[in-house]
């Protein structure tokens, strides 16, 4: 009998690892996983400076990609199809001048490091970040440089938000409107906050009911939005509608506010004001506009399906 219990128990953890976040091996959509390093990589092909690239990798959960050892460099060369022939790695010595450390503050000496011949020479004092080329050998050059990159997030770091299907832990569900939803206490701009909210794989919420208006209202109060300090527009949390092209105020999904479902404008009713052209909402729910280059908080949203797991869909 006790066996018998034994064995059921043993079963149960098996299955349960079987079925664990760990053996999906999803991170996003956009990112290739090598089994090789058990990690997943993203090539970004569009050229960026340093810290460009350092902040591009971070918003996506992910850190700037340098090999850690032979292995990983031989596998990732393999996937760096690109025909750029240098991508930056996160390896600078931005925190202190001539000692070089990794993006996640390991030493040169710990990681994978070859340098071309008569590198690193500090060109004018100036060369305080690294491109490698696909051999792995490395030269030090100017962080204001723009180089393509590698974005890497190891399979070991994943966390895995299965409500919401993402790996981003703070979206919270909300199962009546199958919606996920992220505020951000960060205060950005409306381009940023829409680029953030595309590198999370959602986007900057739309209000398509008096429903969702009240939850994204109770989810702005339940947030605690006053001990943010800082230069930011207080009072508004921004959203995914706009007049940018002076067509009338549109979802960033193409629609007109009526046929998305809301249109509960506040006491600064839209005008027509050159100025002013990004969709936002006051903290009880009702619609504003303001300065698309203002900073204030804003709210991510992303689909859910109950009981489909997009990871297993077709491609
Ligand atoms: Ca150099
Ligand atoms: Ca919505």
């Amino acid at each position: 009998m006790l066996l018998k219990s034994l064995l059921i128990i043993v079963m149960l953890q098996l299955t349960s690892e079987t079925y664990g976040q760990a053996q999906k091996k999803f991170f996003r959509k956009d990112y290739t996983f090598l089994e090789e390093t058990q990690s997943f990589y993203k090539f970004f092909s569009i050229a960026k400076t340093y810290q460009e690239a350092v902040t591009t990798c971070g918003r996506q959960g992910a850190t700037l990609f340098y090999a850690e050892d032979k292995r990983e460099l031989d596998a990732v060369a393999k996937f760096w199809t690109q025909p750029r022939d240098h991508i930056f790695i996160g390896i600078s010595s931005l925190i202190s001048k001539g000692v070089f450390a990794s993006v996640d503050g390991r030493a040169l000496m710990d990681v994978y490091n070859d340098w071309l011949p008569g590198e690193p020479n500090d060109v004018n004092g100036e060369e305080s970040c690294i491109v490698m080329n696909k051999k792995g050998q490395m030269n030090d050059i100017s962080c204001n440089r723009k180089f393509p990159f590698i974005c890497k997030k190891t399979l070991a770091s994943l966390e895995w938000n299965a409500h919401c299907q993402t790996p981003y832990k703070r979206y919270i569900v909300n199962e009546d409107l199958g919606r996920c939803y992220k505020f951000f206490l960060t205060p950005m701009n409306w381009t940023e906050a829409f680029a953030v909210c595309n590198a999370e794989e959602s986007y900057l919420a739309i209000i398509n009911s008096d429903e969702e208006a009240n939850f994204l209202k109770k989810m702005t109060k339940d947030n605690p939005k006053y001990t943010v300090k800082g230069n930011y527009l207080a009072g508004v949390v921004m959203l995914g509608f706009h007049n940018r092209d002076r067509q009338g105020w549109l979802t960033i999904k193409g629609a007109t506010l009526e046929d998305s479902g809301y249109t509960q404008w506040g006491y600064a009713q839209p005008d027509v004001d050159d100025k002013y052209l990004c969709g936002a909402m006051f903290y009880n729910g009702e619609l504003t506009y303001g300065d698309c280059s203002q900073r204030s908080f804003f709210i991510c949203e992303k689909e859910y399906k109950s009981g489909f797991d997009e990871r297993f869909g077709d491609e």
